[in-house]
């Protein structure tokens, strides 16, 4: 009980180092489509002690902890230098967002925290809150950071502390250290969260992912997954949105959905990560889904697999807001793929696929059917086909 400063200190960094090296283990899941691993990759425990103590006998004799963190989760990926790195949604204890670089040499365990969180440059509107950025390696050599930016929204009602207006900030950088700041994207949209940058010109024009909204939580009348063109990304502005992949009635995405991280580009097609949402008598509920773009038209969707990829499973369920898969990074590596998802708005975890699997199941899954009588059909269809080969 009666520690000194030294020896609490040596076992605070002694825990928090075997921590931080702790192994992953790969789990075996029987529908062979990808593994999810027995420990998240990065969490509110990954967060350096330097950034949560004051480390000075003097200043902090009793060594208490002098900033709260509370969740690591919704990060940007991308394979840089050799390194797996996330840019992490931090959230700090007094419930502001902010980025953080972690890296590491093999992307399933021993991931750390840059020495310190990246300082994102304010507009003119300084943002109150950023949040779940994207980063897209784009074909004109930049590295592209889009992600929400929150401010109050400026017609809230007397004593509504609530309101407020997402939009899409945009950075970019060439080293992940120095970030410069463009002007927020323009949209047809009152609203927009889930945006991402396409990473190949299409007709020589830069091409966003949107997901329109009328208010802050509700989509509205937003159809669902947009997209727009800009000839300018220091300017970006889209005049006008087209819906990609639309919400629709008794699907695992009717209350909104939102593409994931920027499509990693196959032989076969666009690959892209999406979430889906419905409402539930316990809330909201988020699950991850995947569909295929055309080359030739990357805005003709291809094939599209019924229902989810990924759901919420054991303790995934259970966080700041519960029943939550989220992923907005992914990281192609020769054939192999890492999806790096948040469960429930409090940590990371990482799943590993290869690109054949994801092609595999993406095409001869069963399309979305609308009806409890077709879904009887499609299981028919399989189990008929299965016993006609048992009795060859
Ligand atoms: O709480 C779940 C998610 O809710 C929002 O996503 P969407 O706009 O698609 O509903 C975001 O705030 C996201 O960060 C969060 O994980």
């Amino acid at each position: 009980m009666n520690q000194s400063f030294h020896e609490k200190l040596e076992r605070l960094q002694h825990s928090y180092e075997s921590f931080i090296r702790q192994k992953n283990v790969e789990m075996n899941e029987d529908h062979g489509i990808y593994s999810r691993y027995k420990h998240p990759v990065l969490t509110a425990a990954h967060v350096p002690l330097s950034w949560k103590f004051d480390l000075n006998e003097n200043s902090n004799p009793n060594l208490l902890q002098r900033i709260g963190f509370n969740a690591v989760f919704n990060a940007g990926a991308v394979y840089f230098n050799g390194k797996y790195v996330l840019v992490a949604r931090v959230e700090a204890a007094n419930r502001k967002s902010f980025f953080a670089a972690a890296e590491s040499e093999n992307g399933i365990d021993g991931f750390e925290f840059h020495s310190e969180p990246i300082n994102i440059p304010l507009t003119d509107d300084p943002d109150v809150n950023l949040y779940d950025m994207r980063v897209t390696a784009h074909e004109d050599g930049y590295l592209y950071g889009v992600f929400c930016t929150e401010r109050k929204d400026p017609e809230a009602p007397e004593g509504d502390h609530s309101s407020a207006i997402a939009q899409a900030g945009i950075v970019r950088t060439k080293d992940l250290k120095n970030w410069e700041r463009l002007p927020d994207l323009i949209t047809p949209s009152a609203q927009q969260r889930n945006v991402v940058l396409h990473p190949e010109f299409v007709n020589s024009q830069y091409m966003f992912y949107t997901r329109p909204q009328d208010g802050f939580i509700n989509a509205g009348k937003g159809g669902g997954i947009g997209y727009g063109f800009c000839d300018n990304i220091e300017k970006a502005v889209i005049k006008e949105e087209f819906i990609l992949d639309p919400r629709q009635y008794h699907t695992v995405s009717e209350l909104k959905n939102g593409l994931g991280p920027a499509p990693i580009k196959t032989e076969e097609g666009w690959l892209h990560l999406a979430h889906g949402v419905r409402n539930t008598a316990a809330g909201l509920r988020y699950v991850l889904y995947l569909f295929l773009t055309s080359l030739e038209d990357v805005t003709r969707v291809t094939h599209k697999p019924g229902g989810y990829f990924m759901a919420p499973e054991g303790i995934e369920r259970i966080g700041d807001v519960s029943n939550v898969l989220f992923a907005n990074g992914w990281i192609v590596n020769g054939d192999d793929v890492y999806i790096y998802y948040a469960s429930s708005d409090t940590r990371m975890h990482v799943a590993t696929s290869t690109v054949e699997q994801l092609l595999d199941y993406v095409k001869n899954s069963p399309a979305e059917v609308y009806t409890s009588q077709q879904t009887v059909k499609d299981i028919q269809t399989l189990i008929r086909k299965n016993n006609q080969q048992v009795k060859v």
